[in-house]
């Protein structure tokens, strides 16, 4: 059985590249609920219920795990997403951080930030370092609809300015559509580490996997399906997957 990931759109596809480079027996279905992006600026209970809906859609296509590839989505649901037929991941809040950080900047949706759920976390595991939440406005939008790198530094630059965050010596991309503009980041941050929670997020989906025993013995195959804006998503999910069945859905 394939492994469900679920994301606003195409910022999931930074988390499902790297359970398909590091396991590439499993199997990945992935939706990217395009249409209704951005999540990043709407209120929670718009979010839980559209979550619900691509809930249902994995659930359909006999996944055997959810990966929320979606900081919005992960912290803003209810606990009781988290229940049901299969196990539900959300994104790891477990970062590391290179040594000797001392000023550090969490990146993140609007909506990530008004639950202050990686700040809380992070200040508990690195209280040493001096933490600012940067609500980045308009930037997973940006990144979906494929607007350039000019387009989008301007807007992290406009953020981060806001949030003085200018001093910082490493960055948390809080947010799954961040680390497919790395260069925008790096315009007004350069020589700053980024860090990517993409890795300790599968790590975690995959102990799960194998403690009950149900990894992947061979791939069968990857689905992509996307509630819109296919041509900026499947040339992407080309050049980050090979050859892969990427569809249009609408929930
Ligand atoms: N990729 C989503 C996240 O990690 O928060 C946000 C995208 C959005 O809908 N703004």
């Amino acid at each position: 059985r394939p492994i469900g990931i679920m994301d606003s759109g195409v910022g999931g596809l930074t988390v499902a590249r790297v359970l398909h480079e590091k396991y590439p027996k499993e199997s990945i279905i992935f939706l990217g609920d395009s249409l209704r992006n951005p999540y990043g600026e709407r209120t929670r209970d718009e979010i839980a219920r559209f979550a619900g809906e691509i809930k249902d859609f994995l659930i359909k296509k006999n996944v055997k795990m959810i990966i929320i590839a979606c900081n919005t989505i992960s912290f803003n649901v209810y606990p009781s997403f988290l229940e049901g037929p299969v196990p539900v991941v959300k994104m790891s809040l477990d970062i590391t951080l290179p040594e000797g950080t001392k000023k550090a900047g969490i990146f993140a949706t609007p909506a990530s930030i008004r639950t202050h759920a990686h700040k809380k976390y992070v200040e508990k595991k690195f209280p040493e370092v001096e933490w600012v939440e940067v609500p980045c406005d308009g930037v997973a939008a940006a990144i979906e609809q494929g607007k350039d790198e000019n387009f989008i530094s301007a807007l992290v630059q406009k953020a981060a300015k806001e949030y003085h965050a200018l001093g910082i010596d490493a960055g948390y991309w809080a947010c799954t559509h961040y680390p497919l503009a790395p260069s925008a980041f790096a315009r007004v941050f350069p020589k700053v580490p980024f860090i990517d929670p993409a890795l300790p997020t599968v790590e975690a989906g995959m102990a799960i996997l194998q403690r009950e025993d149900r990894l992947a013995e061979g791939k069968d195959r990857d689905e992509f399906y996307f509630t819109d804006g296919l041509a900026h998503a499947e040339p992407l999910v080309k050049r980050l997957f090979g050859p892969a069945a990427v569809e249009k859905q609408i929930l």
